[in-house]
């Protein structure tokens, strides 16, 4: 199977995993991607079925409206029963590595105002330990340097994306040869960085289920 095909093939079964709790006042959370973009091609066809979806990138929320899914604004929802993402590095208990698409800000803060999250991901994507994909790490652009310099002293090597804005206005460091033994603990001290928005460790808040995308078939972990 291609890599495309098993994304297919999670995104179907993130559609059965919540079609039986859909109810007609449910808002989900969708999240960023190509994976969740699957998943909201699929969602299309049950779009009576629930009254709408908060998204956490502006693509996202696009993408939705073509299909006909009412967008709303998180601030009017409060919570959601679920967030449905991919993701671009995924571990044993469910941590993950997120913001390869540099929306790894409203994916953590829809993540936080959900009551499941389902992560979505072909094989690919689980790994032992974290860091072989580059960390992302949004910063407010007058802090970027400072923010650079202190990754350093971390043991990080912080590359500028550069030309990438994020939907906040921000800029974006990639933290390569970075592997991560304490997930939980690193997202806490990146974090603590003056002038870091946020990073891409989903640790704290991991996946409640993770749908994986396998030769074998789809693989339910929780
Ligand atoms: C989002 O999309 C991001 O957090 C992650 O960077 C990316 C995964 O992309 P894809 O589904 O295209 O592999 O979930």
């Amino acid at each position: 199977m291609t890599q495309d095909e098993l994304k297919a093939a999670v995104a179907a079964a993130a559609i059965a995993e919540i079609e039986p709790w859909l109810e007609r006042d449910t808002i989900l959370g969708i999240g960023t991607g190509s994976t969740a973009n699957l998943f909201i091609d699929r969602l299309a066809r049950l779009r009576d079925d629930f009254k709408g979806a908060v998204a956490s990138s502006d693509a996202s929320a696009e993408r939705l409206r073509r299909h006909g899914i009412e967008v709303f604004e998180l601030n009017e929802v409060g919570t959601v029963p679920f967030y449905i993402d991919g993701a671009d590095e995924v571990n044993a208990h469910l941590h993950m590595i997120k913001g390869g698409g540099a929306a790894l800000t409203r994916e953590k803060i829809v993540a936080a105002c959900a009551e499941r999250f389902i992560c979505i991901a072909d094989g690919s994507k689980r790994v032992e330990r974290l860091g072989a994909f580059p960390l992302p790490v949004e910063v407010i652009p007058m802090a970027r340097s400072y923010v650079a310099r202190e990754l350093v002293k971390l043991g990080a090597d912080p590359v500028y994306r550069e030309g990438v804005v994020t939907d906040n206005g921000n800029q974006i460091l990639d933290c390569h040869d970075f592997m991560i033994d304490d997930p939980v603990t690193m997202e806490a001290r990146l974090n603590a960085i003056v002038g870091v928005v946020t990073n891409g460790l989903f640790a704290a808040r991991g996946a409640d289920v993770l749908l994986l995308g396998t030769e074998q078939g789809v693989e339910r972990l929780s």
